[in-house]
């Protein structure tokens, strides 16, 4: 049982406000944790919509303006599902009120504005976690568990797709309520902060830091109708980037992402080649790991489909019996058990962390210099 509460105060009441608020009601019901979230308080600007969200999920209260939120001596730590465009400043003031801080990805809107983010939650010293869900999708956290066991020996190719067709009407206009994706004001960028960063969270975890990389990007819809203001406006955003990459570790990969392949909705897929093996993963079958095992004998070589539901595969042991599955939303769960973990005595802590964010956004920051510049990028600070 729980012996300690930690309050919540969460920013935001979107699809992740959603994702975020099931995952603390249901954290503890799975998981044997020191720590229970407390629901203290929701926050968003529309009052009518927030109380009627905050009543359906369970939140004590609510709040209109976040500085309130961060404020109140009732929340010890904050969590921000709000558009890309808020998650400096709040993370900024979280910093200063020593409040800790579950951040949104990707962390911030450029690497120069992560760095200053970084540095503050440092000082602070508060706990802090950027919601990477997919590493805690269990065929992903078992795929850096066969790496780590050096089942595939050393990695030469890495290759991640993410694609998704749900922009591809010229009619769908950008900016505003579920839309704030389409506006670089607000996003900061399209395909590359918002489906690579994915992507290259998961393989710089799996396989390392990522040396330089040459992109190339592509907006084919170029003017779009803005939810708030009515006018049409130059759309801004990389609809698809496609980037080859040099990893440290001498890996020669490459990522491709787009909204505009039709018929792929949420197609985050990787494959890695190794001396001794390969792996493959796709989100849209997500129980599986593919898996070719060198050392196999040749006559009974072949790609091993893994349904990851055991026991002993990473946090199946916490929900049902083997062969039975969890979801999209599990992949919430483990992630804020795994940081409400890290809160326990003598516990590392939670990764991903701000500076693993900010990785990543130096990664993406280079991506879209480079298909400004033509030119190879550096991914180093
Ligand atoms: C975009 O459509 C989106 O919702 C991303 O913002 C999420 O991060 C991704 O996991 C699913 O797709």
């Amino acid at each position: 049982m729980p012996s300690k509460k930690l309050n919540i105060g969460m920013i935001g009441y979107g699809f992740m406000g959603r994702a975020h608020s099931n995952a603390f009601r249901k954290v503890n019901n799975f998981f044997d944790l020191e720590y229970q979230p407390v629901m203290k308080a929701a926050c968003a600007r529309n009052p009518e919509k927030l109380q009627a969200f905050a009543d359906n999920w369970g939140w004590e209260s609510i709040e209109t303006d976040w500085r309130k939120l961060v404020d109140r001596d009732d929340i010890d730590c904050v969590d921000i599902g709000s558009p890309n465009d808020t998650h400096y400043d709040i993370v900024m003031a979280c910093a200063e009120r020593g409040k800790m801080v579950l951040c949104e990805k990707p962390l911030a809107m450029n690497a120069e504005q992560g760095e200053k983010m970084v540095v503050a939650v440092e000082k602070a010293g508060v706990a802090n976690m950027v919601w990477y869900n997919y590493r805690r999708v269990p065929a992903i956290s078992l795929a850096k568990q066969l790496i780590d066991e050096g089942r595939i020996g050393r990695v030469f190719h890495y290759r991640a797709l993410y694609l998704q067709d749900w922009t591809i009407s010229p009619e769908l206009p950008q900016g505003g309520a579920g839309l704030w994706r389409l506006d670089a004001a607000v996003a900061g960028s399209g395909v590359t902060g918002d489906l690579l960063a994915h992507s290259i969270d998961t393989a710089m975890w799996l396989i390392g830091g990522i040396d330089k990389v040459s992109a190339t990007t592509e907006t084919f819809i170029k003017e779009r109708q803005h939810q708030l203001s009515g006018t049409k406006q130059e759309v801004t955003i990389d609809d698809a980037c496609a980037f080859l990459a040099r990893f440290d570790n001498g890996a020669v990969s490459t990522f491709e992402s787009t909204r505009y392949a039709r018929g792929r909705k949420n197609f985050n897929t990787f494959e890695v080649n190794g001396a001794d093996g390969s792996l493959y993963f796709n989100l849209e079958d997500p129980h599986r790991l593919q898996f070719f095992d060198n050392k196999h004998e040749s006559h009974i070589h072949g790609w091993q489909s893994i349904h990851v539901t055991d026991f002993e595969h990473p946090y199946m042991d916490k929900y049902w019996v083997p062969g039975t599955t969890i979801g999209y939303e599990h992949t919430f769960v483990n992630c804020l058990a795994d940081f409400l973990k890290s809160l326990e005595a003598g516990q590392a802590p939670v990764r991903p962390n701000l500076r693993d964010g900010q990785e990543t956004q130096l990664v993406c920051d280079a991506v879209l210099k480079s298909a400004k510049t033509g030119s190879w990028e550096s991914c180093k600070a």
